[in-house]
C-alpha cells in the first residue's frame, strides 16, 4: 500500500497523470486569448475594449470580482476576462429570426456551449406553446402581460433571482421593486456560492465580507490558501501573489488538486519572464488535503500553536488581543486539545508532520492572511471551515492588523455589491426605516426565500412566478433533473439575459425572454450616456462604461427593464420615479447613498476614483458588529466538513474548468489541469483506480449515496487518472449537478454542498 498522503513539495506530482507542464500565465494564456478571439469573431472595435478593461474610467470586467488596482498594468485583464468580454461582444445574433426557425425541443439538443454561441439576444420574445417557439412581442405588451400575471398572484408567490452580473443601479431598483411589491424573495447567485461567508463571517466577526484590501498584500508575511483556484477563477490575483512571494511572503496552500496557478506563474506582462521562460513559484508549501478535511487541518495547526504556547507561556498567543477583543477562547481551546492526531490525520489525509510544518510557518509570521473560495464554502459544515480559519487568525491577532485578515475571493463581478445594495432575501439586507422615509414603503418583516427555498417552493407549488435578472438557474442549481422537470409547472418565467441558455428552454406556462445590454455595451438613455457601478471582492466600488455598440436597437438596459416592470406592476407613487431614474442613473446612485449612507457617501463624485472607493469594514478596525460585540471563537464539534461520510464510497468534488464561466462553457480545454477535449470525465488517482478495478478511458456512471428515495445518477463519464487524494473523485460543474441533493447544504446559509457529495462509481 502506498502512502496516499500528499504534500510538502509543491513541485512533486504523480507521474503518469495529466499535468500542465508550463507555469500558469505565460504564452499559454496568450494563446488562450488568441483562440477565443478566433472563435468569438469580435470586431476590431471590440478588441479596443480590452485595452480599457478594469482601468479607471473604463469597463469593469464582466467575469470575476477580483480587485481593480489604481495603477493598472498595460493590459489589466486575464485570459478568462478576455474570454468573458469577447464572448459578450460576439457579432452573432440569437434574434427573432433565429428563434422562429428553431423550436425549443430542437434547441434542447444543443450543447450548452453551442446554445450560448448562437449569439446575443436582440428581441423581446414570448413563448408560444402551440408552435413551441419564442416569438417576437413588443416591450409594452411584454411588460403589461408580466404585470397582469404578477398582480394576479400573492406577492410572496413571486421570486426575483439575480446572478451577480447586473450593476449596483439595476440591482438596487430590483431590490426596491420586490419590497414595494410585498416580498423579499430575492435569491442571488451568492446563495450557491459565498452565502456561507455572508452568514457565518457576520456571526464570527460582524462583517459579511472579507477584511483585507490590496495594501495588505504588500505587507503580509504569510498567506494560508484554502480551496480557491486562482489560476482559472481570478487570474489577475496571481500578479498580487507573485509580488508578495518576491518580497518574501510565504504561501501555504491546501487543495485536493495541485492547481497549476498556485504552483507556478509566469507574468505575461513581464518580457524577461516571457522571453526566458522563467516562472515564479507561488506556493511555498502545497498540501493535497482530502475534500472536507480542512477543519482537521486547522485543528491540527491550532494544536501545534497551543503546544508552542505551553512550551513558552505568554510568548505565542496574542493574549492582550484575545482578552480584550474576543469571546469563547477557553471553550474552543478545550475542544481543539481534545481532538487526537490520529483522527486529524485520518480526516485531513495529511500527516501530523505536514500540518505542523504549516503551523510553524504561521508561528514564524507577524502578518497572516487567510484566503478561501468554494473549497471551504460549499460544504455542509462550511460554517466550521470558516470558523476554524477565523480561530487560527484570531489566536495571534491577525484580524484588524495591517497585512493580516480574512479574504474570501468572490465570484461574479458584482455579486458582493448586489448584496450591499439590498439584493438578498433577508429583511436586514435593506433598511426598513429608509424605505419608509424615502418612498413611504412598508417592507415585509419576514425574510424571503433563498435559492434552496426557491427550489423547494417550485417543487411544492408555493412559487408561481420567477424573474431572473441574469443567470442560468436550472443549470446552476443542485438536483437538476428534479428541478428541470418542475420548472414548466411555474405559471410565469421571465428571463432577462444577454445570451440564450438552458434555463430559457424550460419555460413556465407564460414565459418571456428579454434581451438586455451587457456591461461592454454603450448605454444611452434620455439624458445621455450612462455609467453603471460594481463592488469588487475587496469592497471597492468602481464606475464602468461600456464602449461597444449594443447588439440591436431593441435591446434595453437592465435598469430600463427593471424600472419599466416595476412601473407596470406597482400602484403610482410620486416617490418612485421609474422613468426619471431610467433617464439618469446618477439619480439612482443618490438614492443608494441615501439608503446606505455609511457605505456610499459621495457616491457620484467618487464613481471613477482610481482603484475604486473603499466602503470600509468594521472588523478591519476591530469594531466587532457581532451579538456579543467581540470577535467570536467557534468551538469545533466535528473534524469533517462533510455532511455524510462516504463510507465505502467516494466524495465527489465538482469543479470549474479553465474554459468556462460558471454555466457558460467557452470550450473544452482545461489547459491548466492538462485536460483537453471532454468534460464528461471523472478524475481519480491511479491507486484508487487499481483498488476499484477501473481502467483509464473506461466509461462509468456515478450514483449519489444519499438515500432519500430519489435515484441520482450521471452516466457516460470517462475514467481519467489524475493526481488527487484517495477516496475522492472530481468532475465538472454543471454536468454533474444532477448528483447533488437539494437537501445537502451548508448548515446556516443553505449554500449547496457542491464539494462533498458521497457517490459510488458504477462500472
Ligand atoms: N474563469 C472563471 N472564473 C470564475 C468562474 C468561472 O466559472 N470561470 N466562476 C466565478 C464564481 S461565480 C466563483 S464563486 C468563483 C469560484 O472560484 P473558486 O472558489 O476557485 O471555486 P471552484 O472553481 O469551484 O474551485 C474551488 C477549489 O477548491 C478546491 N476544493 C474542493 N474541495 C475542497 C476542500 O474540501 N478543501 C479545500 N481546501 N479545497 C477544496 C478545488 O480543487 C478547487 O481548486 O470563481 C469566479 N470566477
Ligand atoms: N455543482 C456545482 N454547481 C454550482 C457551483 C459549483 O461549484 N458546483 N457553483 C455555484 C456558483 S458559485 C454560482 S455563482 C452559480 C452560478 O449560477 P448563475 O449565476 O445563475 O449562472 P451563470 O452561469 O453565471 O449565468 C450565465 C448566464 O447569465 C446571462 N448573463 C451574462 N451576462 C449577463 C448580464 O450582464 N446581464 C444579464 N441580465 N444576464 C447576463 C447569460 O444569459 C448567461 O447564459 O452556480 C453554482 N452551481
Ligand atoms: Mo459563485
Amino acid at each position: 500500500m502506498t502512502d496516499d498522503r500528499k504534500g510538502h513539495d509543491a513541485t512533486r506530482h504523480d507521474a503518469g497523470t495529466p499535468e500542465y507542464e508550463q507555469a500558469t500565465g505565460g504564452w499559454g494564456s496568450l494563446r488562450g486569448v488568441g483562440r477565443i478571439v478566433g472563435e468569438a469573431n469580435p470586431s476590431a472595435a471590440a478588441l479596443k475594449i480590452l485595452a480599457r478593461q478594469n482601468k479607471p474610467g473604463g469597463m469593469m470586467c464582466t467575469a470575476c470580482a477580483w480587485a481593480k488596482p489604481a495603477h493598472p498594468h498595460t493590459f489589466e485583464f486575464c485570459e478568462n476576462g478576455a474570454k468573458a468580454t469577447l464572448w459578450e461582444v460576439d457579432r452573432r445574433r440569437a434574434d427573432a429570426d433565429f428563434f422562429s426557425r428553431n423550436t425549443l425541443t430542437d434547441l434542447r439538443d444543443l450543447h450548452d456551449h453551442d446554445l450560448e454561441r448562437t449569439g446575443r439576444l436582440t428581441d423581446p420574445l414570448r413563448y408560444d406553446p402551440e408552435s413551441d417557439r419564442y416569438l417576437p412581442v413588443t416591450w409594452e405588451a411584454a411588460f403589461a402581460e408580466i404585470a397582469a400575471e404578477l398582480c394576479a398572484l400573492d406577492p410572496k408567490e413571486s421570486v426575483f433571482y439575480s446572478s451577480g452580473h447586473a450593476g449596483l443601479e439595476a440591482s438596487y431598483l430590483y431590490a426596491l421593486f420586490a419590497r414595494a411589491m410585498g416580498h423579499q424573495n430575492l435569491p442571488q447567485s451568492s446563495n450557491m456560492c459565498h452565502e456561507t461567508t455572508s452568514v457565518n463571517l457576520l456571526r464570527f466577526i460582524g462583517t459579511p465580507v472579507g477584511t483585507c484590501t490590496l495594501e495588505d498584500f504588500d505587507s503580509c508575511d504569510a498567506i494560508f490558501f484554502f480551496g480557491q483556484n486562482t489560476g482559472s477563477n481570478s487570474p489577475r490575483f496571481l500578479h498580487v501573489l507573485k509580488a508578495a512571494v518576491e518580497r518574501g511572503c510565504r504561501i501555504v496552500t491546501f487543495n485536493p488538486l495541485r492547481e497549476r496557478g498556485l504552483v507556478e506563474f509566469t507574468d505575461p506582462q513581464n518580457p524577461i519572464q516571457m522571453t526566458l521562460g522563467q516562472a515564479t513559484r507561488i506556493s511555498d508549501r502545497f498540501y493535497q488535503v482530502r475534500p472536507g478535511g480542512d477543519i482537521a487541518v486547522l485543528a491540527g495547526m491550532m494544536k501545534h500553536v497551543l503546544a508552542a504556547e505551553d512550551a513558552a507561556p505568554g510568548t505565542v498567543l496574542d493574549h492582550a488581543f484575545i482578552d480584550a477583543e474576543t469571546m469563547g477562547f477557553a471553550e474552543t481551546v478545550a475542544a481543539v486539545r481534545a481532538f487526537d492526531w490520529a483522527e486529524i490525520e485520518a480526516q485531513s489525509g495529511l500527516t501530523r508532520a505536514m500540518i505542523e510544518e504549516a503551523a510553524a510557518i504561521y508561528l514564524g509570521s507577524e502578518r497572516c492572511i487567510g484566503i478561501y473560495g468554494m473549497g471551504l464554502t460549499q460544504h455542509v459544515n462550511g460554517w466550521l471551515n470558516l470558523g476554524m480559519l477565523v480561530n487560527l487568525l484570531l489566536m495571534r491577532g491577525h484580524i484588524g492588523r495591517p497585512g493580516g485578515g480574512i479574504s474570501p475571493v468572490r465570484g461574479h463581478s458584482n455579486v458582493q455589491g448586489q448584496r450591499t445594495v439590498g439584493v438578498g432575501e433577508k429583511a436586514a439586507h435593506m433598511p426598513a426605516d429608509k424605505l419608509r422615509a424615502l418612498y413611504g414603503i412598508e417592507p415585509p418583516e419576514d425574510d424571503g426565500m433563498n435559492a434552496v427555498d426557491t427550489c423547494e417552493g417550485i417543487l411544492d407549488g408555493r412559487v408561481r412566478a420567477l424573474i431572473s435578472l441574469g443567470g442560468n438557474l436550472v443549470r446552476a442549481l443542485p438536483d437538476r433533473q428534479r428541478m428541470e422537470d418542475a420548472w414548466p409547472r411555474l405559471r410565469l418565467t421571465v428571463n432577462i439575459a444577454t445570451k440564450p441558455n438552458r434555463s430559457h428552454l424550460t419555460p413556465g406556462e407564460v414565459a418571456f425572454l428579454l434581451p438586455c445590454l451587457g456591461r461592454t455595451d454603450r448605454d444611452m438613455q434620455a439624458t445621455g450616456e450612462q455609467s453603471v457601478s460594481m463592488e469588487d471582492s475587496l469592497s471597492h466600488i468602481h464606475g464602468s462604461r461600456g464602449p461597444a455598440d449594443p447588439p440591436g436597437p431593441q435591446v434595453r438596459s437592465e435598469v430600463a427593464i427593471v424600472a419599466a416592470l416595476a412601473k407596470a406592476v406597482l400602484p403610482p407613487n410620486p416617490a418612485l420615479d421609474w422613468d426619471g431614474w431610467t433617464a439618469d442613473y446618477a439619480l439612482i446612485r443618490d438614492l443608494i447613498e441615501r439608503t446606505f449612507p455609511d457605505d456610499f457617501a459621495g457616491f457620484n463624485e467618487r464613481l471613477f476614483q482610481p482603484g475604486g472607493f473603499y466602503r470600509g469594514n468594521p472588523a478591519r478596525d476591530r469594531n466587532w458588529a457581532t451579538e456579543s460585540g467581540k470577535a467570536e471563537f467557534t468551538t469545533p464539534t466535528t473534524l469533517s466538513a462533510l455532511g455524510e461520510d462516504p463510507g465505502a464510497g467516494m466524495t465527489l468534488v465538482t469543479l470549474r474548468s479553465n474554459d468556462q464561466f460558471n454555466t457558460t462553457i467557452y470550450g473544452f480545454s482545461d489547459r491548466l489541469r492538462g485536460l483537453e477535449g471532454s468534460r464528461e470525465v471523472i478524475l481519480i488517482n491511479r491507486d484508487e483506480m487499481a483498488r476499484l478495478g477501473l481502467i483509464e478511458g473506461q466509461i462509468v456512471s456515478l450514483r449519489c449515496l444519499i438515500e432519500d428515495g430519489i435515484d441520482r445518477r450521471v452516466g457516460g463519464l470517462k475514467v481519467t487518472a489524475y493526481d488527487l487524494p484517495a477516496r475522492c473523485v472530481a468532475g465538472y460543474y454543471p454536468e454533474l449537478n444532477p448528483l447533488v441533493p437539494l437537501g445537502s447544504h451548508e448548515r446556516y446559509s443553505g449554500t449547496p454542498a457542491y464539494k462533498g457529495t458521497p457517490v459510488e462509481i458504477i462500472a
